[in-house]
């Protein structure tokens, strides 16, 4: 079992695609580990997108997550990074295929909907970044057994 992070961002949020989201997920048959509604600051937003600080739409990358509220997840499941990367499409909606989230509810690159993590150290990375330890819940759901053989 593998452990991802991803959130919907602001335009995901202000578009009232909180919930399609997170169902299609559930859905699938991810488990929700973790969860909550935050408003990033500038500080976490040029942790979270380091790897993008030269190029040339890291400003305006950071100044759209901090401009409202985002909900960051925790998931948990087999294949679960690159399952859920490709859940969510290529990182242009317009190349993204239809079926996935970007595909389906997205245009622009820089108002792609959701953001996940593309490997096991940036998975890592980003739940510590935004969750506490305790924050992230061990559960067993009861319909495991109907999901994996
Ligand atoms: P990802 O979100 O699919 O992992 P990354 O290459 O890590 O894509 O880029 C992070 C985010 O930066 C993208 O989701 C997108 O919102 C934004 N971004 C990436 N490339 C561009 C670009 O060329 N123009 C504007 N925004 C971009
Ligand atoms: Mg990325």
């Amino acid at each position: 079992m593998q452990r991802t992070f991803l959130a919907i961002k602001p335009d995901g949020v202000q578009r009232a695609l909180v919930g399609k989201i997170i169902s299609r997920l559930e859905e699938r048959g991810f488990k929700l580990v973790g969860l909550k509604l935050m408003k990033v600051s500038v500080e976490l937003a040029e942790k979270h997108y380091g790897e993008h600080k030269s190029k040339p739409f890291f400003k305006g990358l950071v100044d759209f997550i901090t401009s409202g509220p985002i909900v960051a997840m925790v998931w948990e499941g087999k294949d679960a990074i690159n399952s859920l990367r490709k859940m969510m499409g290529k990182t242009n909606p317009l190349d993204a295929e239809l079926g996935t989230i970007r595909g389906d509810f997205a245009i622009d690159i820089g108002r792609n909907v959701v953001h996940g993590s593309d490997g096991p150290e940036s998975a890592e990375r980003e739940i510590g970044l935004f969750f506490k330890n305790e924050e992230l819940i061990e559960w067993n759901p009861d319909i495991r057994k109907w999901i994996y053989e």
